[in-house]
């Protein structure tokens, strides 16, 4: 069976979590932290969480976790049928990752009530927007960020921007959804599915 080793605090745990859930597939959760131990090092090569554990050995990447479950388990599908639509989607989810999450994430300090250097805060201030922008001219909305389907950019999307959001508003007074029509429609939307609910629900007793 399936292990994905990590926690549930990590957003990009939830992602590969919530598509193993959307998926329908079985799996075992295994409580592992980020670390630079060797042991988790063989694993997860730069020590980062989620991995996966398959028969066959590890991976790390949650964009390598989530195009290799849509390969095992195609008939639930988080990617259209369409090799442009796919591309499509995995443009979204990659811009997603570089153009918000990765840079909204070294403000995420200022949520556990620690100091975020002003370089940071600069770097912020300057590259939300421009990513914001990106993300917009790329997401639909239609329902769903990419279109008429529930793909994996929608998951990476909600999880990228519960933590982003608010290391935007933290650290630049930035808020993302402001001027993006549909966004915070979208969100809650995503937010009802029940794979999604369960991530958050783990998180929260994580949290204690
Ligand atoms: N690019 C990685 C990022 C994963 C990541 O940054 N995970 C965080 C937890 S949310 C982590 O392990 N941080 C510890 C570290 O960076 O050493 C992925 O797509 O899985």
């Amino acid at each position: 069976m399936l292990k994905l080793h990590g926690a549930p605090l990590s957003n990009y745990y939830n992602m590969a979590k919530t598509a193993l859930l959307e998926k329908g597939m079985e799996f075992e959760e295994v409580l592992a932290p980020p670390s630079q131990e060797a042991d988790y090092l063989a694993k997860s090569s730069m020590g980062k969480i989620p991995c996966l554990e398959t028969d066959q050995g590890f991976m790390a990447e949650t964009s390598a976790i989530l195009d290799y479950l849509e390969e095992i388990e195609a008939e639930t599908p988080l990617l259209p049928a369409d090799p442009y639509q796919r591309a499509k989607v995995r443009e979204l989810a990659r811009s997603l990752e570089l153009y918000v999450e990765l840079v909204a994430r070294p403000g995420y300090n200022a949520l556990r009530g620690k100091d975020v250097p002003e370089h940071a805060i600069e770097a912020i201030k300057a590259g939300l927007p421009k990513g914001m922008a990106a993300i917009q001219s790329l997401a639909k909305f239609s329902p769903w960020i990419a279109g008429d389907q529930f793909t994996y950019a929608d998951i990476v999307g909600y999880f990228t921007f519960v933590l982003a959001k608010l290391s935007a508003e933290a650290n630049a007074d930035l808020d993302l959804f402001a001027q993006f029509p549909g966004a915070s429609e979208w969100f809650d939307k995503v937010g009802e599915r029940d794979s999604v609910k369960k991530a958050l629900a783990d998180q929260k007793a994580a949290r204690g």
